[in-house]
């Protein structure tokens, strides 16, 4: 089973109960109050952890639940904290409140955390309003409910190279060919179903993931076939490969299917369109393929790759053009980030200094836990 799409529910622990109590000991007259706090609820949390590769372990159990905290006890007893829950999933997966629709994290790498239902806070017991004034408090508080809310859990693979292409192309072949991936490979469109993922290791340092996604059809992006629906799972990768085949089986037209395709990317997302694309006319151990190519690469005016999967012709110099490529997106990327620094740098050094005034009252924060000292008041102490 395979699930890149769950919904859950989520509710944090509630607060333990603060306790009333008060302190009865023979000769003690007058005790005082010596209720304990409750112990706060637990979290659920949710946490990235490399080695998943799907949600399916979340399809089974739509509800997780922090553990309750513990009442306050007499005798100034402080109640357990809940025990947290923590939900793995694999990096790449974003998490969504259902209802309001925004993103709370986005779970890039291994070891990602989030808090996703706080645990409640647990209740004060009568120790803590003791004052002065009030040496024997009959206040208590509950404990807090744990925040709950429905969260929707999608997981974008981060793939380096996405392959796309008509059905039938030869997509899950290559992918067996240069991975240790094992992906369904049969002569009918369609037969990938899921997304497969396999890692290309070139050597000590350097390895990409390969996505193959199952193949587009025309009207993809209206809902038809398989493909839209997984392309988000190449929209984060650095490059795509496209896949042609070089004398369709069902006769058509591969140049015009190349454009097809490309449509239906654009449709998808223009993002995603101008991704760097190597264009790889496949099956050339077929009679007449060679001629095939020719044409497909005048018809749509680029340059392409050729291989065979099947006899391994080819797929050397297109580990090559994708590594190179690969160097390249990431050389970009890293200029863009730097030439995005210097740019912030330097705005910041052109702006004006503010002419010396009144300095103003520091900004409110967003939420500011009530801090014990703010609730109780023993002035002066006893
Ligand atoms: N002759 C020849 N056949 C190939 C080559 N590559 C793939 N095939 C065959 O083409 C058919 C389709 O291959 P797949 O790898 O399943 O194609 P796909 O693009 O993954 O197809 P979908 O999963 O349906 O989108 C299979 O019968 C493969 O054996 C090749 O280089 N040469
Ligand atoms: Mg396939």
């Amino acid at each position: 089973m395979f699930a890149d799409r769950v919904t859950i529910y989520v509710r944090g622990g509630d607060g333990g109960n603060g306790c009333l109590s008060f302190r009865r000991e023979k000769y003690v007259p007058k005790g005082g109050p010596n209720g304990g706090d409750g112990g706060d609820g637990g979290d659920v949390i949710i946490r990235a952890a490399e080695g998943l590769t799907n949600l399916a372990h979340l399809s089974h159990q739509r509800h997780w639940k922090g553990e309750r905290g513990e009442h306050g006890q007499g005798n100034n007893c402080f109640g357990k904290r809940g025990e947290p829950v923590v939900i793995t999933v694999p990096p790449g997966t974003i998490i969504r409140d259902r209802d309001r629709g925004h993103v709370l994290r986005d779970m890039k790498a291994d070891g990602d955390e989030v808090i996703v239902a706080k645990g409640g806070r647990g209740g004060h017991g009568n120790t803590f309003f003791k004052s002065a004034a009030n040496r024997a408090p009959r206040q208590v508080e509950k404990g807090l409910e744990g925040e709950e809310r429905w969260i929707t859990l999608e997981l974008k693979v981060i793939a380096d190279v996405g392959l796309v292409g008509l059905p039938n192309a030869g997509k899950s072949t290559l992918l067996s060919r240069i991975t240790r991936a094992h992906p369904e490979i049969a002569d009918y469109p369609f037969t990938t179903k899921y997304p497969n993922l396999g890692t290309v290791v070139v050597d000590r340092e350097n390895a990409f993931v390969v996505a193959d996604i199952p193949g587009l059809i025309e009207g993809a992006h209206a809902g038809h076939g398989l493909g839209h629906e997984f392309l988000r799972h190449v929209e984060r990768s650095g490059l795509l490969v496209h896949l042609i085949e070089a004398i369709p089986v069902d006769g058509s037209d591969p140049a015009r299917n190349y454009a097809m395709i490309r449509e239906e990317l654009a449709r998808y997302s223009a993002a995603l369109a101008e991704r760097p694309e190597l264009v790889v006319v496949t099956k050339m151990d077929l009679t007449g393929a060679e001629e095939a190519k020719e044409r497909i690469a005048r018809e749509i005016g680029r340059d392409v790759l050729s291989i065979s999967a099947v006899s391994g012709k080819g797929v050397p110099q297109l580990l090559r053009a994708i590594q190179d490529q690969l160097a390249e997106s990431r050389r970009a990327q890293v200029e863009a980030e730097a030439a995005a620094e210097s740019a912030a740098i330097a705005a910041l050094a052109s702006r004006p200094v503010p002419p010396p005034g009144p300095t103003r009252p520091p900004a409110p924060t967003a939420e500011v836990e009530p801090s014990p000292d703010a609730v109780a008041a023993p002035a002066g102490g006893e």
